[in-house]
């Protein structure tokens, strides 16, 4: 019998969420990522490990597959529920202190700017990462997000922008923040910012995917 892990991680690989899901068509009927989590904690398995060996390793696959447009945005929303489904077994024992996290990540959309899908990408994949997720929304002010490093000394940023006007404000917000935290590492991204934005206004790392961002993490995880 194929072994648990690998089961739940062929679940989020897929965007199997729960068996009463339809999608997808191939494993109609079967368990889903929440169910096979539910049994894997009973079976004793650790929320770490159920987090390091099934669902890190399956979102880094989506991952790369969206890199390489293998699959596309409603794949990876469907193998984000289907981590999500996970999770929500999962965090009590992250919550607990029982299990670590690789750190802390602040997330949010710039001031001015309403979109949130690929901010949500993002978000999900770096949660899928193993980091503890603090999602600050859209139209985020720059002294929210230096409220929220305050509340959470040690945390990495991530500004997201869709708009050439809103880019104006990611700027605003790279400087407010490294005026006060200068070690503080800000992650940016969003449709119209590049590599080159990215140095222009102080950032530490630009990534056109969410990938990318979740394997720059990787190195201060501790
Ligand atoms: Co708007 N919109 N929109 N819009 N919208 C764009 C961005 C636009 C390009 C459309 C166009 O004109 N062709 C244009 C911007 C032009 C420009 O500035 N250059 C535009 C405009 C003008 C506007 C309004 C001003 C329209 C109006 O009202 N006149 C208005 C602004 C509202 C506001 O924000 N204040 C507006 C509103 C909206 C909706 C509310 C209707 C809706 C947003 C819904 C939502 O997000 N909940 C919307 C949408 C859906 C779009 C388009 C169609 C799709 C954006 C999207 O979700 N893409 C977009 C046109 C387009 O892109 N084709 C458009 C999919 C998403 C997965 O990609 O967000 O790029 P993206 O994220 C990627 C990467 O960029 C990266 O990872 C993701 C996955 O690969 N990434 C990061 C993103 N953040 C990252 C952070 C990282 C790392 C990677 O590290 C931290």
């Amino acid at each position: 019998m194929e072994d648990i892990l690998a089961r739940i991680a062929r679940c989020v690989e897929s965007g199997k969420t729960d068996k009463a899901s339809p999608y997808p068509p191939d494993m109609r009927g079967s368990e889903g990522a929440d169910e096979l989590t539910l049994q894997a904690i009973n079976e004793g398995l650790g929320a770490a490990r159920i987090l390091d060996e099934a669902l890190i390793p399956a979102m880094a696959i989506v991952g790369d597959r969206f890199s390489r447009k293998e699959i596309y945005v409603p794949q990876m929303l469907m193998a984000a529920k289907a981590m999500n489904s996970s999770m929500k077994h999962l965090k009590p024992f992250f919550q607990s202190g029982e299990t670590r996290r690789k750190g802390k990540f602040i997330i949010g959309t710039v001031a001015g700017d309403l979109h949130d899908i690929g901010k949500n990408l993002v978000s999900m994949m770096i949660e899928g990462g193993g980091w503890e997720m603090i999602d600050l929304g859209v139209d985020v002010s720059p002294e929210k997000f230096l409220k929220a490093i305050e509340a959470n000394p040690g945390a990495f940023v991530g500004l997201s922008a869709l708009l050439t006007t809103t880019m104006e404000n990611m700027k605003k917000t790279v400087a407010v923040l490294k005026e006060k935290h200068p070690s503080v590492k800000i992650l940016v991204g969003g449709a119209p910012v590049t590599m080159e934005y990215c140095e222009k206004i102080g950032a530490d790392f630009y990534s056109p995917d969410p990938q990318g961002a979740v394997n720059y993490l990787k190195q201060f995880a501790v």
